[in-house]
């Protein structure tokens, strides 16, 4: 068994329950568990135009999945809520984003794992750290605590909404 963390985020249609339905399917996938959740976190779009607020949480689970068997749920859970082929970093009605795998380093033309962003993105590291171990490090060695004092929280909000 794999622990893998997937990023949720969506800012179109209802993005509380677009949240939900995403966790209720990743407590469904087959030969996978769901761990915990993190509370939801709410950002300005990072992203063209104007764009509604994005609602994002981190979800851990336990897969039997290879990596790529587990990106094509994901993705069949994004196409499932209504997600379209959008402009480059447009509104979604749900984006899911295989964080972690373990501690593998993954990097092919359809997955890059860890995810490229984590550094820099506030509205994952913030709901990772929450749900990870304490003295949680990362493939590349980097110290999840450290990310985090590293990462201004800008106007990231940790609402009181629970997905779990
Ligand atoms: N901006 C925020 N705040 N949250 C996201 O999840 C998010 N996801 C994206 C882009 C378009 C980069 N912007 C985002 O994919």
């Amino acid at each position: 068994m794999i622990t893998a963390y997937i990023a949720l985020g969506s800012n179109l249609q209802n993005p509380q329950q677009q949240l939900h339905h995403a966790i209720a399917a990743l407590a469904a996938l087959r030969d996978s568990q769901l761990l915990q959740v993190s509370a939801i976190y709410r950002s300005p779009a990072i992203g063209p135009g104007e764009q509604p607020h994005y609602l994002n949480a981190v979800a851990c689970i336990q897969t039997e999945l290879d990596p790529e068997a587990l990106l094509d749920a994901l993705q069949a859970q994004e196409q499932a809520q209504g997600r379209r082929r959008e402009l480059r970093w447009g509104a979604r009605t749900l984006d899911l984003d295989i964080l972690l795998y373990a501690d593998q380093v993954i990097d092919t033309p359809r997955l890059q794992v860890p995810h490229p962003a984590i550094q820099q993105r506030n509205f994952v590291l913030y709901p990772l750290a929450d749900i990870c171990p304490a003295n949680f490090v990362l493939p590349d060695g980097a110290d999840l605590d450290t990310l985090v004092s590293n990462c201004p929280v800008g106007e990231l909000e940790k609402t009181g909404l629970q997905l779990q």
